[in-house]
This record gives structure tokens, sequence and C-alpha cells, in this order.
């Protein structure tokens, strides 16, 4: 019997084992999830960065913005959540060279990668609507300078709430709302304090 107490562990020792690990996977969770939101965020922004990217590449061949031709207050040139189109599918068809309606030539500004859970998408394209999401599962917003006055009216975050002046002095900006899935803080429109991501700072 004292043979083999010595050789293996008693229930006692296995269950303080057991409880430490427990108490260090506790610990380590939070830092994990942190650095994995870091990470969503890092992504959203090179996201939006290629979204700009594309936009003025469009700017740049066509001389004008991807927008109708009834377009012509910034306020109706913003794509997304919160926008006067609520989706951004209609806007990324043409600068994927899928729809050749404001894109004639049918150039390839942008690919973004399809999500992998069409159901749910994220990080990624629906496959049917066209429609960008971010890493969290809602659609980037995209808003464009439709009266030409090198100045974008208003700020989607008001005047310095945290992004700057309004109007903003940008051509084309996008931005997304982040893990809470709303504007600003839990839907305060400000950009201070809130998990959105921005492309312009
Ligand atoms: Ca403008």
């Amino acid at each position: 019997m004292r043979d083999r107490n010595r050789n293996g562990f008693t229930l006692l020792e296995l269950l303080v084992v057991i409880a430490v690990i427990a108490v260090l996977a506790g610990m380590l969770f939070p830092a994990i999830q942190s650095v994995l939101e870091r990470a969503k965020k890092v992504q959203a922004k090179n996201d939006l960065t290629q979204i700009v990217t594309a936009v003025n590449a469009f700017y740049t061949d066509y001389g004008r913005y991807p927008l109708p031709a009834s377009v012509t207050a910034d306020s109706s040139a913003t794509y997304g959540p919160g926008g006067s189109s609520a989706e951004n599918g209609d806007l990324m068809k043409e600068l994927r060279g899928i729809s050749n309606s404001l894109n004639t030539r049918q150039i390839v500004f942008i690919s973004p990668p399809d999500a992998k859970d069409q159901t749910n998408p994220r990080s990624g394209s629906n496959t049917s609507t066209g429609g960008y999401y971010d890493p969290w599962g809602t659609e980037f917003a995209i808003a464009m300078d439709a009266d030409y006055d090198n100045q974008i009216t208003p700020n989607p975050y008001g005047n310095n709430n945290g992004a700057g002046a309004s109007p903003l002095r940008q051509g084309a900006i996008a931005w997304c709302v982040g893990r809470d899935k709303k504007l600003g803080n839990n839907g305060d429109g400000k950009f201070t304090g809130s998990d959105d991501v921005i492309s312009w700072q």
C-alpha cells in the first residue's frame, strides 16, 4: 500500500493539479481574447485601406467616383450600415469589375476573399449580394465626395468626437462598427472610446 502511494498521485494531488491548471487557463483566456481582438482590428484596418485605395483608383481611371449620375450629394453617397444605401454590395460589384454599369471597362480594383461561412459572413464577401463584411460580421461602410468639393460632409462621427473634424478633408473614407456592431461606443455615434475601425486616422 505504502509503495503504491509513493509512486502514483493521490486523488487529492490530482485535484490540486487540475485546479491549478483551471486557474492558469482562466488567467490566460482574457489575454488570448485581447490578442485575437487586436488581430481582427489589424485585419479590418487593412481591408478598409484596400477599399479606399480601390475607390481612389477608380477615380484615377474614370475621373469620377463610382457613383450613379443621380448621386450628387455626399449624404447620399454612403454605402453600408447607416448609409443612404444600406448595403455595400452594389459598390463592391463595381469595384470588382463584376458589374459594368459604372465600371464600363470592368477593371478589377479590389478582390476580397469569399467569406467561408456564407450564412454568417465575416472578413469576406457574400457571394450573392457582393457585400463585403468586417471580421465581426457587419458590412463595411464607405462614403465618397459626391459633390467634388474635396471634403466629405458630414464626418460619420460628427465634429471632433475623436475621428477628426466635420466636414472631413478626404475624397473617400471607409469604416466599420467593430465587435459591438454599433456606430461609436454602444451606439453613441462617437469614435472616442469605441471599438470601431476607420480608414482615415
Ligand atoms: Ca463633398
